[in-house]
């Protein structure tokens, strides 16, 4: 499965963080419901048993809705469960060696904080960047902020897809309108949420009106 722009505007990203009593499984299966267009399995700590069965069970519903699905980081997981791809930051497995041993159908996205990182994700395969932080987050503790002009520069120098990411909630989403984005990438605004589908759904209405101006 490759992806269209439209799989781009709310890219959900999995935390276990929030999950009180439930699944996570359950908890993406409300996120797609909301509105979430593709989905990330972020996993940090799981052995990897436990990561490739999670991983099985979250492909499944994905391929329910007929969402995109991809693993952070793990390109033999992402094999093993039969996701749709990977995504790649700057010190994971370089894109080539992925694209390798994924096969040309499989999506590779790669994490670019400037353009010539974005250039070369683009030049060496990869089908879409993600980008950030682009507000302050508590997510990931090893972010830098990235300006709205880099992430501009970003967008103009691809012409793959990007997505933004980090710390992005209903309150400052707005802000990146006109950057050339074709969607948002979010943890917290949608798996910390009481009610995932609802902040999913809101979120997507937004990412919406803002690409429409
Ligand atoms: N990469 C850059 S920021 C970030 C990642 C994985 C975390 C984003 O999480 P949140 O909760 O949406 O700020
Ligand atoms: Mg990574």
């Amino acid at each position: 499965m490759k992806i269209s722009r439209e799989n781009m505007l709310l890219y959900a990203v999995t935390d276990r963080s929030w999950l009180n009593g439930k699944t996570l499984a359950e908890e993406v299966e409300e996120a797609i419901i909301g509105g979430a267009t593709f989905i990330q399995l972020r996993e940090k700590n799981l052995d990897s048993d436990d990561f490739l069965s999670e991983a099985t069970e979250i492909r499944k519903i994905c391929n329910k809705y007929k969402v995109p699905f991809v693993i952070d980081d793990n390109v033999e997981i992402a094999i093993k469960s039969g996701a749709d791809g990977v995504h790649l930051g700057q010190n994971d497995m370089n894109i080539s060696q992925a694209r390798a041993l994924l096969g040309k159908n499989k999506i590779i996205g790669a994490t670019a904080r400037t353009s010539e990182q974005a250039v070369r994700a683009e030049q060496e395969g990869a089908d879409y960047i993600g980008s950030g932080a682009v507000f302050a987050t508590s997510t990931k503790s090893d972010t830098v902020p990235l300006s709205y002009e880099n992430l501009c520069k970003i967008c103009r120098s691809v012409s793959i897809p990007v997505v933004a990411i980090g710390g992005i909630n209903t309150g400052n989403v707005k802000y990146l309108t006109g950057s050339g984005i074709s969607g948002i990438a979010v943890v917290s605004g949608i798996f910390k949420s009481d009610n995932v589908r609802e902040s999913a759904g809101t979120l997507k209405e937004m990412i919406i009106d803002i690409l429409e101006e």
